[in-house]
């Protein structure tokens, strides 16, 4: 393949993005205020359970905006952006991307524990949210989860 338009077709599906997607990515002028286009709704359900620390548990069942396609991370970042949200999360970077190590103020314990992340009901991602795209209609949970130390 050695010309541009074959190799902008070929691109996208290696990134597990569409033309579409490509197609939003933020303007490169900054000044640019005008989104290049729109994006989606979808409803988020989301579970947060700490039994280690705060022995709490919420649920989230929340319709928000979201770009094409949205990532787990990104339907992450539109929960915490709504008004009055109650759901907040903070991530380290890592070799592999963003880890999350925050949840609604609850950090993780680096030596005892960590935010395990699951579709519900228990099925762990493979992957991390920044590679994980939001199905939607599924559940995920987010569970403070042991470390397993020898
Ligand atoms: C140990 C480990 C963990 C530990 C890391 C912390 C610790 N105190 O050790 C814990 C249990 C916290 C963990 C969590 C997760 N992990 Co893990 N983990 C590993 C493991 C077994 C070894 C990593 C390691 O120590 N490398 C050696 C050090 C020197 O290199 P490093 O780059 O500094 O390692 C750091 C990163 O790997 C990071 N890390 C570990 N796992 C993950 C996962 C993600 C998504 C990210 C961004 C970073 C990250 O923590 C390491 C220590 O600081 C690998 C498998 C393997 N054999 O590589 C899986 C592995 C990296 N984990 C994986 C996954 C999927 C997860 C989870 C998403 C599981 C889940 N469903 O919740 C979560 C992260 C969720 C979140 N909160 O964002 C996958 C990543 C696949 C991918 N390509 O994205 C791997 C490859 C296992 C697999 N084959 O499925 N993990």
């Amino acid at each position: 393949m050695n010309n541009g338009l074959g190799v902008s077709q070929i691109l996208p599906p290696f990134a597990k993005r569409s033309l579409l997607d490509i197609a939003c990515l933020p303007p490169l002028d900054y000044h640019q205020t005008v989104p290049l286009c729109s994006g989606q709704t979808i409803e988020i359900f989301f579970t947060v359970e700490d039994l280690i620390m705060t022995n709490t548990t919420r649920q989230y069942n929340v319709v928000v905006s979201v770009p094409p396609n949205p990532t787990l991370l990104q339907s992450m970042q539109a929960l915490q952006a709504q008004p009055d949200s109650e759901f907040s999360f903070g991530t380290i970077s890592t070799s592999l991307g963003p880890m999350v190590i925050t949840i609604n103020g609850i950090t993780r314990d680096e030596n005892s524990n960590y935010w395990k992340i699951l579709t519900a009901p228990d099925i762990p991602l493979e992957q991390g949210v920044a590679e994980t795209y939001h199905k939607d209609g599924k559940r995920y949970i987010f569970n403070l989860t042991a470390l397993n130390r020898p």
